[in-house]
């Protein structure tokens, strides 16, 4: 297809007038006095929730028109995966804090409690607001004292995926747990025949010394705890979906220093969405792994049509591990015989491992309050992956919206040994 000159030059001058009037429009609702409710607000039952796995959804009470929410931020003890608790800082309770959700549109207003020893903001990444309302520390407004309350009001003027976290000592808050996911959903909901299925997940990264409870703020790399959610695998809740569903996934990364390439196994997807707003189709590729950089959403889209148990990760294999997977002595190839009697003598029960690869790392004794290297147990033994791993886990057929189990493959479709009849028929000698 080709394109005139004036074809160009209509479109363009076309595209410059509704820019235009986007942009007044856009200025009305972010200068001046708090604007008229841009819209009635919508009940959840309007749109199809997110589900936000080892999470939860921050409720709200209309009031005269507006959503009131109260955040409240906190210490918190947190079980990143069982074995290992941690104190750490959240909202309400949790690290991230509670899902928060509304429509475009909607007039919302926060209560924001600091409950911390520090005093803190609470920053609406991605949101377009009153400058006043952005949340930064000194520059936007004064921090909210410990024990305070402070109100922020404005209008959801756009849909889309976007987070929030504090602007104060934003070092130590944010790595120690207080980040949270903001779900605005369009005010008229993209029409399609497909049952959808909303996920969301925030990446984050976390150094916690062997056998502590406290996360290290200062730490710059070397991080040994990767989490979606907060939690490391086996403790991360698969996402299910049934045949033909649309899976969404809204990836969110708000950890202090690594972007996560996101993989999933068994499907392409687009970028449908970043914080930034919708991508435009003709700007979409086919994808196996999406790059989630600090400070920023990605959101995915693909038709679950093929069942199983899909392995969904970063694709760092440092990221894939837990703690016992940092920081170990390099024994790959060693000749280790006698070791253990003679290591044995001054400690106790030491077992060398590692020698002919970690494979077999999750056998070991473990320090208090740490948890393995490797995560947990699969329907063929130990799967070898801990950290920022889950699993999309599709069936012809759902109960319910929990854990389905595990996959019964059908007959004849899972890799098993080769017989020697195999071998011999395609001329294979291992
Ligand atoms: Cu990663």
């Amino acid at each position: 297809m080709s394109i005139s000159r004036r074809t160009l030059f209509r479109s363009t001058v076309a595209a410059g007038a509704a820019a235009l009037v986007t942009s007044k429009v856009a200025l009305a609702q972010r200068v001046g006095p708090p604007p008229p409710l841009a819209a009635p607000p919508l009940p959840p039952t309007a749109y199809t929730p997110v589900v936000m796995p080892n999470g939860s959804t921050l409720p709200f009470e209309l009031k005269a028109g507006v959503k009131v929410f109260h955040l409240v931020a906190e210490p918190v003890t947190h079980e990143i995966a069982p074995g290992l608790e941690i104190e750490a800082w959240g909202y309400n309770g949790a690290t991230p804090g509670p899902l928060i959700e509304c429509v475009e549109g909607d007039r919302v207003r926060f209560y924001v409690t600091n409950k911390l020893p520090e005093p803190t903001t609470v920053h609406w990444h991605g949101l377009f607001l009153p400058a006043g309302m952005d949340g930064v520390a000194g520059l936007t407004q004064a921090p909210i004292p410990v024990g305070k309350t402070f109100t922020y009001e404005f209008t959801m003027t756009r849909a889309g995926t976007f987070m929030y976290h504090p602007h104060f000592d934003e070092m130590t808050q944010i790595a120690l747990g207080m980040v949270g996911m903001i779900v605005v959903h369009p005010r008229k909901p993209p029409r399609g025949s497909r049952r959808v299925r909303d996920y969301a997940l925030m990446a984050h990264e976390w150094k916690i010394p062997i056998g502590q409870r406290r996360p290290d703020p200062m730490a710059m790399n070397d991080f040994n705890v990767l989490t979606f959610n907060s939690k490391a695998f086996p403790a991360t809740a698969p996402l299910v979906a049934e045949v033909g569903d649309l899976v969404r996934i809204r990836l969110g990364n708000l950890g202090p220093m690594d972007h996560h390439p996101i993989h999933l196994h068994g499907f392409a997807f687009e970028v449908t969405w970043t914080d930034g707003g919708p991508v435009p189709k003709s700007a979409r590729w086919p994808e196996t792994t999406v790059l989630v950089p600090v400070g920023t959403t990605r959101v995915i889209e693909l038709v679950a049509d093929a069942p199983g148990d899909w392995a969904m990760h970063c694709h760092m294999t440092h990221h894939v591990m837990n703690q016992m997977g940092h920081d170990a002595l390099n024994l790959l190839g060693a000749n280790v015989k006698g070791l253990d009697g003679r290591v044995g003598r001054l400690v106790p029960g030491y077992m060398t491992m590692g020698a002919s690869g970690m494979g077999d790392m999750h056998a070991m004794a473990l320090p208090k309050n740490s948890i393995s290297m490797l995560g947990g147990k699969g329907p063929f033994g130990v799967i070898d992956m801990g950290g920022m791993f889950t699993n999309l886990k599709v069936r012809e057929k759902l109960n319910g919206t929990g854990d389905p189990g595990w996959y019964e493959h059908p007959a004849g479709t899972v890799a098993s040994e080769a017989s020697t009849a195999d071998l011999l028929r395609d001329g294979i000698r291992p």
